[in-house]
């Protein structure tokens, strides 16, 4: 029996999601040095076969407001950053809300100096989100086929649809900012800014593995019939020399 549950123990532990309760990215409220920008914390959910949810929580969502007119303007952004092992490409998810554009959701990959130091930020697609003040979240969707990037060459992303997001692939390092940007004659420059670089690694839990309706694996129920036939026959085996 006490194989049984190193072994249920184990599955459990490989597909992990975060939420509310159990967020991959946590913050000090009310650390932010202007309002409308302050994380609290942020997870990685919904999960499905082609796509998932980051949630970014932040206390004072109500103050996002931008305010000036276009050229002399304060906007808002908030980004979570990822890292897609497999291919070590970081991807941003931002949501932003300014006075000239309105509300954007875009994912976008990084390059990195070789001081490791981000250098560029190269746009991707648009992706779908909420802006939410009543439950103080920023919810951002990633289509995993978006996730596709291999490496970056001469400043440009290279595709490999094959490098996409496959049963127990992980992403890791994740975290979160929150910016005021101050566009004066356009050119921007942060007002303010809130970030966390606190996070854990989250294993996308798609596919064959996990049954999508939630049942048990088809996988184990295998291996705990093999060793149920395995301790079964064990004691026969032992009955019968006694
Ligand atoms: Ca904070």
């Amino acid at each position: 029996m006490a194989v049984l549950v190193v072994i249920v123990a184990a599955a459990a532990s490989s597909v992990r999601a975060g939420s509310e309760q159990d967020p991959e990215i946590t913050d000090t409220q009310g650390d932010a040095a202007i309002g409308g920008v302050d994380i609290v914390k942020g997870w990685f959910a919904e999960e499905t076969q082609t796509s998932f949810s980051i949630h970014l929580m932040i206390a004072d969502l109500e103050n996002a407001v931008p305010s000036g007119s276009a050229g002399n303007e304060n906007d808002f952004s908030f980004r979570a950053w990822f890292v897609f092992e497999p291919t070590n490409i970081t991807y941003v998810a931002e949501a932003s809300k300014s006075v000239t554009f309105g509300e954007q959701y875009k994912l976008y990959c990084v390059e990195f100096e070789n001081t490791g130091a981000p250098k560029a930020m190269h746009s991707l697609a648009d992706i779908s989100g909420e802006w939410n003040t009543s439950t103080k979240q920023v919810v951002l969707t990633v289509e995993k086929s978006m996730i596709n990037v291999s490496k970056i060459e001469g400043g440009t992303p290279v595709y490999d649809s094959t490098k996409t997001p496959k049963v127990g692939d992980r992403i890791t390092s994740p975290s979160a900012e929150g910016i005021v940007w101050g566009w004066t004659g356009g050119s921007p420059s942060a007002l303010g800014k809130d970030s966390t670089s606190a996070g854990e690694a989250y294993t996308f839990s798609i596919a064959s593995t996990v049954s999508e309706t939630g049942g048990f694996p088809i996988l184990m129920v295998g291996l705990i019939a093999i060793i149920l036939i395995a301790v079964i026959g064990g004691v026969i085996a032992l009955r019968i020399k006694k």
